[in-house]
């Protein structure tokens, strides 16, 4: 047998990759939380069902979303902001579930940024070409806190770009289990999920979920 130095290592190890200052992928580290996290994703979506929000401009996005914790981020034909009703339910979005609070802390302090308490987590659904395009996220009120970003289900071609909309992205495959922290001098930076490739996960078939924990307000 020979010994490939240059194989990918196993999707099971963790490991920090950092993407630039403030930004960085950890391995496998919600890998152990995966599968109770994907059964509260499923019950949170019996309460605030997943929908297709509107952009401004009028485009249905191809990621279904929602939301659990104080206040959940919206779009519609008004604009992108952050509400503490689900407008579909208009209910109170679910509670954020200690386990969600205790891994985003966990990951950010991973990452450098000690004492994170989000009050907003984005939970997103891919199937089979389910895209994001090139964005920032810049909705929340302190640009100080970081967001932490978890994969789970199907791979997908996460693209980190720079804060202009011209740098070239470097393109991060992010398989399940794996968590992105943004923050400091990267929390503007431009970022997107290229069109979901087909391929089935045993925990979510042929989805890919993402939460996505910002400090709102
Ligand atoms: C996603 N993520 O991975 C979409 N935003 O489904 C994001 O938009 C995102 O992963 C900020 C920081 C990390 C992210
Ligand atoms: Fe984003």
């Amino acid at each position: 047998m020979t010994a490939d130095l240059f194989a990918d290592s196993p999707s099971t190890e963790r490991r920090n990759e950092p993407l630039g200052p403030g930004a960085v992928v950890l391995r496998a580290f919600a890998l152990d939380e995966g599968a109770a996290l994907v059964d509260i994703i499923h019950a949170l979506s019996t309460v605030s069902p997943f929908r297709h929000l509107v952009t401004p401009g009028g485009h249905t996005m191809s990621v279904a979303m929602t939301n659990c914790g104080k206040v959940g981020w919206v779009s519609d034909r008004r604009g992108y902001r952050y509400d503490a009703i689900d407008p579909e339910t208009g209910q109170p979005w679910p509670p954020m579930p200690a386990l969600f609070m205790q891994l985003a802390a966990e990951a950010a302090a991973e990452a450098g940024f000690d004492r994170f308490v989000p009050d907003a987590c984005l939970v997103n659904r891919y199937v089979t070409g389910s895209r994001l395009t090139m964005h920032q996220d810049r909705n929340e009120r302190r640009d100080s806190e970081p967001i932490v970003s978890v994969s789970l289900g199907v791979p997908a071609m996460f693209q980190f770009g720079g804060q202009g909309k011209g740098t070239k992205p470097l393109n991060v495959p992010l398989v399940h289990g794996d968590v992105v922290v943004w923050g400091g001098p990267s929390r503007m930076n431009y970022h997107g999920v290229l069109p979901l490739k087909a391929s089935h996960h045993p925990l979510t078939g042929m989805d890919r979920l993402n939460l996505t924990f910002r400090t709102a307000r």
